[in-house]
């Protein structure tokens, strides 16, 4: 599959996408370390909420948005579920980055410093974070989870023939013009899979940085078990799939 020409020249300002459920100290606490630690290269926080999402939590977002004005946005997400809500922020995201993580402290905010730095270097790369490779891990992960991520990620690394460890973490930077440029189709957790396999298709650099996975303290997940097992159908599908089909009609040509 022919590779995409250059994407993006220069890591310029990077937009931090937060989905927000039920966080809130959570929410306070990542904010505040990724603008202690690398501030100056964010252009905006793109904090997105849902019907579901707490009166508490919309409080401390607005909160946010008054000690940090034009810098904290929040959005009103009108795709369902975390999928469409992240392809809301890639809409409008106006950072040549976009970077997806969560609200919950389960993508360490400490780490962001550096997937910028990383970005810098690899402008036209995907930087990911990896639980599977030295320096990274999991603390409090439930064990069939744990068993379940590790053959999926074997089985998916053979199947796209990549070294690649971590295919599903949703801690990842990527260029903003190749999320706008892609047709994205899931709206659940599975997004975050695709999010990979697509550029990967695509013929995208991509780099993996250490991180360890923590579980959260403060909320619930919203992604029940079972529903892992629906990561399958996007990995399957994308495999086979051409760059026509990946890529929005106007893209085609570039
Ligand atoms: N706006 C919005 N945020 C969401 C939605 N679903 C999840 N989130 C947020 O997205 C982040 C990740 O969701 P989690 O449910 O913790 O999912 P996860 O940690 O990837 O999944 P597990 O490892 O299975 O727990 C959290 O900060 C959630 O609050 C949604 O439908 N809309
Ligand atoms: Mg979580």
């Amino acid at each position: 599959m022919k590779t995409l020409l250059t994407i993006c020249e220069r890591l310029e300002s990077v937009s931090v996408f937060l989905p927000v459920m039920d966080e809130t100290e959570s929410l306070v606490k990542t904010v505040e370390i990724i603008q202690a630690d690398c501030g100056d290269a964010i252009r905006e926080y793109l904090v997105v909420v849902c019907k579901r999402t707490t009166p508490a939590s919309r409080e401390v977002a607005a909160g946010l948005v008054a000690r940090f004005p034009g810098k904290v946005k929040v959005i009103e997400q009108q795709r369902p579920f975390l999928g469409g809500a992240t392809q809301d922020a890639f809409e409008i995201a106006t950072g040549s980055h976009v970077l997806m993580m969560a609200s919950d402290l389960e993508t360490p905010p400490e780490r962001v410093k550096a997937y910028v730095a990383q970005g810098r270097a690899h402008p036209n790369a995907i930087i990911t974070g990896s639980r599977w490779i030295k320096g990274g891990g999991f603390e409090g992960y439930s064990k069939p989870k744990y068993f379940l991520n590790f053959i999926f990620q074997k089985s998916f690394s053979l199947m796209y023939w990549t070294s690649l460890s971590d295919m599903t973490y949703g801690f990842r930077l990527i260029p903003t013009k190749l999320v706008q440029a892609i047709r994205w189709e899931e709206t659940r957790h599975p997004f975050l899979f695709e999010t990979l396999v697509k550029p990967l298709r695509l013929g995208v650099e991509v780099i993996e940085i250490p991180i360890t996975w923590r579980a959260r303290e403060e909320g619930v997940s919203n992604n029940p078990f079972m529903r892992n097992f629906e990561y399958f159908r996007i990995g399957l599908k994308t495999r086979f799939y051409s760059r026509e089909r990946i890529l929005k009609p106007q893209e085609q040509k570039s």
